[in-house]
């Protein structure tokens, strides 16, 4: 076995490593630098191999394809485990495994699993280099891949062994794909160790150990012990015509919009307003000692939902995957560009699909895998904030929660205090979508979009919740939107897209306190006064239905979230009790 680990100072690194190399028995050792020539020759290999294809270089230039396995497409929540000492502190929305057994079971697994392969010693930085939010992880694995990917998706290589020092303060994250078979997959936190061990899926989320692996599940486990919190947010910042910047955090399922909203345009009316970029993802929140919440992005990349995006959808997106981007299970034109439904353009003739195979129109297939994916450094991206590498972060003046709703939530709710907000973020609903594994569609409660990667008890994490706000002395306002509301025939109430900036302006509005609201039992909302809706050409029925709150659909909601809270044991919080009981009244006595 070769090994380059020349050089490696710190002993608690080195002897990690040399055990999972006597367990897992790679060929060779490759410490990963960061470099441009690393990353020339790890691209050349993996051509070579097959598991990159060079895209043409005059429309895409510095840009591969690359075709997983049709068995790995998505997260695999149910092969998904948060291995603690006590099943209590995993709580009811996670799968437990106890630790012991658990190492026990990958070992066999992962026994000579990487013969004939390269482990790839990944060390990167989640959060801005010299900021007091950065933290180390190594992830070794053995797919060529997800090397290439983590140095998109994160400050990688020699930077985190500087700031690592002799430390053994890192995340530990062994990652094989085995033979990719799913009898053979888990993806397994052991947040008392800050350790993931992932094996048998190459996909996203299961496989690049720094995104939920432990900017998420292991980072919120931490955030509870160290006072902070881990989200799954996107961090944007608005600056008006006068060149004042409000930063907002938001909150959405995966595949809910996320990347679109981070990285919006304003509508041709907002002459002079500008959304900047922080991150379109995963946030890290602290309280400043200004007594406000800071947040950083702790990635370097977006792993953004290819199809939908589209120029109308999101232009700055569409400009980021111009160069220097993997695409993963889209289609391939024969031009070797790449296509996506929902992009904008006809199919061209002659597409090959995501499996590799010639597409045909009528096979009611999609071309792209529904979940298909680009990896894009973020300053690729043309609206990326100047504050993106900020090592303070950003100070957050609100935050949103927000789903996929057919019906009953409203375009935006704001919530009367933090705790009120907290409610909001408990209760949130979406219907599912091709992100992760299982029936797309239907409405599952999905508290602060963090129902998969809370990596601790939930009940816990609404009380540290609750508590971050006694450390508050200028707390975010909180708000809940739903841009998917539709009427009867199943269309959308609200065009969405370029135009939710009407419902970002009103929530500044609100911060500055410039704005009116009308009252109701579930939370304020605006009246069409309150909105700027100047150049939009939205029916003033269809507005009104869809900013309404409905009293039968409503009290329908509270009851669900009432036996959902019931469920996970936090129906005995008070507040919780105390919200769902105003409510209630509230919309009674509206008759
Ligand atoms: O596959 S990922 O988990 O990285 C993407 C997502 O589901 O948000
Ligand atoms: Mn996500």
């Amino acid at each position: 076995m070769t090994n380059q680990a020349n050089g490696v100072k710190n002993r608690a690194l080195a002897r990690w490593v040399a055990e999972a190399a006597e367990l897992t028995r790679p060929d060779r050792i490759v410490w990963c630098d960061g470099s441009e020539e690393e990353k020339a020759r790890l691209t050349r290999e993996a051509v070579a191999r097959g598991v990159l294809i060079p895209l043409n270089p005059a429309r895409r230039p510095g840009c591969y394809l690359h075709r997983s396995n049709p068995n790995d497409v998505a997260r695999s929540e149910h092969l998904t485990f948060i291995c603690t000492p006590n099943k209590d502190d995993a709580g009811p929305t996670n799968n437990w495994a106890a630790p012991d057994e658990t190492y026990a079971r990958l070992r066999g697994w992962l026994k000579g699993s990487m013969q004939g392969r390269t482990m790839y010693v990944v060390p990167y930085v989640m959060g801005p280099l010299g900021s007091p939010f950065a933290k180390v992880g190594i992830e070794l694995t053995d797919s060529i891949y997800v090397a290439l990917n983590m140095r998109i998706m994160t400050r990688m290589g020699r930077a985190a062994l500087d700031l690592l020092g002799d430390s053994d303060d890192f995340n530990r994250g062994l990652h094989s794909t085995l033979d990719l078979d799913p009898e053979r997959r888990l993806i397994c936190h052991f947040p008392q160790d800050n350790a993931v061990w992932s094996v048998g899926s190459g996909y996203g989320g299961n496989a690049l150990l720094s995104k939920k692996c432990f900017a998420l599940r292991i980072a919120s486990y931490l955030g509870h012990s160290e006072g902070w919190l881990a989200e799954h947010m996107l961090i944007l910042g608005l600056e008006s015509p006068r060149g004042e910047t409000t930063y907002i955090a938001a909150a959405f399922p995966s595949a809910c919009g996320k990347t679109n909203l981070a990285m919006l345009l304003p509508p041709q009316s907002f002459k002079g307003w500008r959304v900047h970029t922080v991150g379109d993802d995963i946030a890290w929140l602290r309280i400043g000692p200004d007594g406000r919440l800071w947040a950083v992005n702790p990635e370097a990349g977006f792993f953004g939902v290819a199809p939908g995006t589209s120029t109308k959808s999101n232009a700055n997106a569409m400009k980021t995957v111009e160069h220097d981007t993997i695409f993963t299970n889209v289609a391939a034109t024969p031009d070797g560009d790449v296509w996506w439904e929902g992009m904008g353009t006809e199919p061209p003739p002659g597409l090959v699909d995501w499996r590799g195979q010639p597409w045909n129109p009528q096979s009611g297939q999609p071309a792209a895998h529904p979940n298909s994916r680009f990896t894009a450094p973020m300053t690729n991206n043309p609206v990326l904030s100047p504050k993106a590498e900020d090592p303070q972060g950003v100070p957050i003046s609100a935050i949103i929660f927000g789903g996929r709703r057919a019906s009953t939530v409203p375009l935006v709710l704001e919530a009367s205090d933090w705790s009120h907000g907290v409610f909001f973020g408990a209760s949130m609903g979406s219907e599912t979508t091709a992100a992760a594994t299982g029936k797309v569609g239907v409405v599952r409660r999905d508290p602060m979009a963090m129902l998969p990667f809370c990596g601790y008890n939930i009940v816990d994490y609404f009380v540290h919740w609750h508590e971050i706000a006694g450390r508050l002395r200028n707390p975010p306002k909180i708000f809940e939107v739903n841009w998917f509301r539709k009427d009867r025939d199943g269309a959308f109430l609200w065009p969405g897209y370029s135009e939710n900036m009407r419902v970002l302006k009103w929530i500044v509005d609100r911060v500055e306190g410039r704005a009116g609201a009308e009252p109701t039992p579930i939370g304020m909302v605006p009246r069409k006064e309150d909105l700027n809706l100047a150049g939009l050409d939205i029916a003033p029925d269809r507005l009104r239905q869809a900013t309404s709150i409905d009293r039968g659909e409503w009290l329908s909601e509270l009851n669900q979230i009432e036996e959902y809270f019931k469920r996970l044991g936090a129906d005995s919080l008070p507040d919780f009790e105390r919200r769902i009981k105003l409510a209630r009244e509230g919309l009674e006595q509206r008759g």
